[in-house]
């Protein structure tokens, strides 16, 4: 059985690693029938040039590729390495949204469905070492009711154009947004590695299994090196156990990583694949309404957040990676959410070395055909054959396997969030979530599970929550109710917040609060939209915080601003950034900034 998501690729002294991005062609499928088969041949000489990794609707100066539904085709030419005649070798896509096919010249290899985990074709036997090849990847951006997240294709009756509407509040961004590499791999070789750990008294314990493809006579062999390079423990087989006496651990704000070096060795010990995965050692657990880490109470500051900047859509980018976390140190953010996808594994890998917490998040996000009427259409229930069914359920569950299969190894990810605020209080949502549940501990039993609980599901009528661990609420009272009355609206907050409490006695997040504004927009009565409210509202939201026990921890909604789709609600996007979409301050990252450093400095 093959492992879901094949370890991150990586150069090391038995694998190499080719780095596909740049300018790819691209061009559109033309209609939703298209038979034109675009991979076929090469694109014309002056086909349109795409940037690799981007979205694409925002790169060009035209409506109908910035709401094109359908297919996209990307193509470039790429060499297999004359060296590699010996190897077995692949192309991965970090991500394709929100469906991907990857074709070697004429032909497919390789199909996947979700936009924001990777996939890979095993090219080997249909490139030679040292040749060329034409390297077509068709991404599909449509979204249905039984997809995760789900949408809904609709017709213009005048037009006939097609348009995709969706019940998520971001851009539905799409192409391929993130790395796209070739890499070779030995043919036996390490497929997958699985490591837990634990503390006992001083000695960190690294439990690990190693996958291992094409067995052959090889064995496997593990070392663990600390960061100065020096060797601290060693154990062989493919499972075991590595101790580290005095071990150092990985704490919040202050990182560390041992590298675990798994290698598969011939019979004279030679080394015939050798990877290199970081591990911190940490623990994990929730006691009555404490969140714990490594045993010590952890509050969690910061925010949810979005992959999303000007012109690159969801596309990675590294000066805007490292700039965000700056601004994240900055304020005193010591975690984030990945709303309402996972990020590119460079931001995992990032978060891991510097001691940032995550709370990782699956697409599921709009399952809820009722929330804010933001899609325009008359509310249904979302329950069902019509709505999120078994084939949804289905796909929700591929979600969960390939977000774990993923991530399971990075240190800062303490908790999974299965979904974003489900109708979680309408009838159907137990017998939908309770599998999901159920499968999201087998796959991981060592970390809490949760997921955002959307405001229309009420301590008294939300139907799942005891099916989690830790009470994630999003929460907009002050906003979308008592709109601009922060009197009427502490009040309500607290009346919910003390009813979660008492019904569960466990931790609650706050994992979205927070109030649109107008960066420059001022009001001397502090009225919604201005800065002067956005600083109101989170001061009272804390306030009330600081009144309950069971609180552990507060993410602003949002980070930064973010684009959404058109509609009557959102001006060139949601403005419920702390920071502006080009990561300027608005006034409320100073309050922010001293509550949370200081919060950190007495917790
Ligand atoms: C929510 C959603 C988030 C939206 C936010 C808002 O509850 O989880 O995706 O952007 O509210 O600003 O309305």
């Amino acid at each position: 059985e093959q492992p879901l998501i094949k370890l991150k690729p990586q150069r090391t002294s038995s694998r190499d690693l080719v780095n596909l991005d740049g300018l790819w062609k691209f061009t559109l499928a033309s209609g939703a029938n298209d038979t034109t088969q675009p991979w076929t041949a090469p694109f014309p000489k002056n086909a349109l040039e795409c940037p690799v990794p981007a979205s694409y609707n925002d790169i060009f100066v035209d409506r109908d590729i910035h709401d094109h539904v359908g297919w996209v085709y990307y193509q470039r030419d790429v060499f297999v390495p004359k060296g590699w005649s010996k190897e077995q070798y692949f192309v991965r896509a970090e991500s394709a949204t929100h469906h991907g096919r990857i074709y070697v010249n004429d032909r497919l290899l390789a199909e996947h469905v979700g936009g924001y985990t990777p996939f890979e074709a095993d090219i080997t036997e249909f490139v030679t070492a040292g040749e060329k090849f034409r390297l077509t990847i068709g991404v599909n951006n449509e979204l249905t009711h039984e997809t995760i997240p789900p949408g809904k294709i609709t017709v213009g009756e005048a037009t006939g154009k097609r348009f995709q509407t969706y019940q998520h509040d971001f851009y539905n961004y799409a192409g391929l947004a993130r790395s796209i590499w070739l890499y070779s791999v030995p043919r036996q070789h390490i497929q997958d590695i699985t490591v837990v750990t634990d503390v006992e008294g001083q000695t960190g314990l690294i439990n690990y299994k190693v996958k291992v493809a094409n067995k052959g006579t090889g064995k496997v062999k593990v070392s663990v090196v600390d960061e100065d390079g020096a060797v601290v423990g060693t154990a062989s087989g493919a499972e075991g156990t590595v101790k580290i006496k005095s071990a150092k651990l990985w704490q919040p704000g202050a990182a560390y990583l041992y590298q675990l070096e798994a290698n598969i060795v011939d019979s004279r010990d030679k080394v015939v694949d050798t990877y290199s995965l970081a591990t911190g050692v940490r623990t994990v657990k929730i006691s009555g309404s404490k969140f714990l880490i490594n045993g010590k109470p952890f509050y969690f500051t910061g925010f949810g957040r979005h992959e999303d900047t000007s012109v690159r859509g969801k596309g990675h980018d590294q000066a805007y990676m490292v700039h965000d976390f700056q601004l994240m140190n900055w304020i005193g953010a010591n975690s984030f959410r990945t709303s309402h996808y996972p990020y590119a594994e460079e931001v995992m890998d990032f978060a891991d070395r510097h001691g940032i917490v995550v709370i990782d998040e699956t697409p599921a996000v709009g399952l809820n055909t009722d929330l804010l009427g933001l899609s325009g259409a008359e509310p249904q229930k979302t329950w069902g054959p019509d709505g999120m069914n078994n084939n949804t359920q289905k796909a929700h569950k591929q979600v969960i396997r390939e977000l774990i299969s993923r991530d399971k190894n990075h240190a800062s990810v303490v908790m999974w969030s299965i979904a974003n605020e489900p109708a979680s209080a309408e009838d159907g949502a137990r017998e939908y979530f309770e599998p999901l549940a159920k499968l999201t501990r087998e796959l991981d039993p060592t970390r809490p599970i949760t997921f955002a609980n959307v405001g229309g599901a009420t301590f008294k009528t939300d139907l799942i929550a005891d099916l989690f661990d830790v009470n994630c609420l999003n929460r907009y009272f002050g906003w979308y109710s008592e709109t601009g009355e922060l009197g009427e609206a502490e009040a309500a907050l607290e009346e919910e917040l003390r009813g979660w409490e008492k019904k569960y006695n466990r931790p609650i997040i706050m994992t979205e609060y927070g109030a649109d504004t107008i960066a420059g927009l001022h009001s001397t009565l502090g009225l919604p939209w201005s800065e002067e409210f956005q600083i109101d509202m989170l001061d009272m939201y804390h306030r009330v915080f600081d009144r309950l026990e069971s609180m552990a921890g507060e993410h602003v909604w949002n980070f930064a601003d973010f684009q959404t789709s058109v509609g009557t609600k959102r001006v060139d996007g949601n403005k419920k950034g702390v920071f502006t979409r080009d990561r300027k301050p608005k006034m409320a990252a100073h309050g922010l900034k001293s509550r949370w450093t200081n919060l950190t400095a007495s917790g």
